[in-house]
């Protein structure tokens, strides 16, 4: 009887040592592996550092909405297009501890408060100041993401006790002027370095489906991999089309980004940032369970929790709920 010589997975060795930076090369022959090759190796980097069965979670909250003068090309909240968002003054404090407090009820561990800003004006970071101290103190996470931070602003969140702040780089360098032109990259890293250095957490990641090429989801992770040290929670976001903005329409269909695609997207930032939450977030409403749970096993450990986003809609919490339980997930 012949024996069969079952091939071992092909393993694209990584470096230990973050300080050696990722090449563009190096990321795009990981996305490039056999899709049952590069599963296997993410789940086994997720095993290392995680436990594969749990899933934290944050919950979103548009604390002003709208009317936001960048040019971002994805974004509904942006005052060029007219995506049907109403413009939605900062809220006030008691409006976002109740809904801080719901977050907490349905099981989120990080309440995360969103402004559509360029940045925070001294006035208007202010009162966020106070809801970030009255969220903490009901015992969550805080995490804000009001666009760039001038010098200082960031070490005054520090003190009023934010754990997070989010600002994603969105994609690769050469394909960002097709997306946004009111603000460069190095903008974003200059705000991420003066967060990092104020000692708050770094929740940095991207968007995917924007009509990117496989090389430039790649120069996305690079970027994201090579930030020293790696940024602690990593969302990736499956572009939203929301109808107004100009990236609406044109990615349908054969331009569409495929499932698999979103998903190797997971798995090679989860091998690339072995200790970092990478959160399955964007795009969630319209990815079946199944893509979901393949996700999951490719190391994503994260999600956005509620019915809503910032704008847009998200899964609702029974079909969050029913998802975990199929999956035997639990919340971190
Ligand atoms: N205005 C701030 C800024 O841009 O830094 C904070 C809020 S902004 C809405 C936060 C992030 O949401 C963006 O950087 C982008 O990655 C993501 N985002 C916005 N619109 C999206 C969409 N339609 N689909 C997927 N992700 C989106
Ligand atoms: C992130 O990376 N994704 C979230 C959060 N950070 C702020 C926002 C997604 C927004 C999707 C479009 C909307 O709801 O307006
Ligand atoms: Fe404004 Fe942020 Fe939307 Fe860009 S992503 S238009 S900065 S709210």
């Amino acid at each position: 009887m012949d024996t069969q010589v079952i091939p071992l997975p092909t393993r694209t060795p990584i470096r230990k040592d973050i300080s050696n930076r990722f090449t563009v090369a190096e990321v795009e022959a990981l996305f490039a592996l056999p899709f049952n090759d590069l599963i296997h190796q993410a789940a086994t980097t997720h095993r290392a550092h995680f436990d594969p069965n749990r899933v934290q979670l944050s919950t979103l909250l548009s604390i002003k909405t709208g009317g936001c003068p960048e040019d971002c090309g994805y974004c509904p909240q942006s005052a060029r297009y007219h995506t049907g968002v109403e413009n939605q003054a900062l809220l006030n404090l008691d409006a976002v501890v109740s809904a801080a407090k719901e977050a907490k009820a349905h099981g989120a561990s990080r309440f995360c408060m969103g402004a559509a800003w360029r940045g925070p004006k001294q006035r208007d970071l202010e009162p966020v100041l106070d809801m970030v101290r009255e969220v903490k103190a009901l015992g969550l996470e805080t995490c804000c993401t009001l666009g760039m931070l001038k010098e200082g602003q960031a070490e005054q969140l520090k003190d009023a006790g934010l754990d997070y702040y989010n600002h994603n780089l969105d994609t690769a360098p050469e394909f960002y002027g097709d997306i946004i032109t009111t603000r460069d990259y190095q903008d974003r890293l200059d705000t991420l370095e003066r967060v990092r250095d104020a000692g708050i957490h770094v929740c940095c990641g991207g968007i995917v489906g924007m009509g990117e090429s496989r090389t430039q989801r790649a120069g996305l992770i690079a970027q994201l991999a090579n930030l020293d040290p790696q940024p602690e929670s990593v969302p990736i976001n499956n572009l939203v089309q929301v109808e107004g903005t100009p990236l609406h329409g044109e990615l349908q269909g054969e331009n569409a980004l495929d499932w698999s695609e979103f998903v190797r997207t997971i798995a090679v930032a989860r091998i690339t940032m072995p200790k970092s939450f990478v959160r399955l977030s964007a795009g969630r409403q319209e990815m079946p369970e199944a893509v979901q749970a393949l996700c999951f096993i490719a190391g994503a450990n994260s999600i956005f929790h509620g019915e809503k986003l910032l704008t847009t809609g998200n899964p609702e919490a029974d079909r969050d709920r029913a998802l975990f339980a199929k999956l035997d997930i639990k919340p971190l």
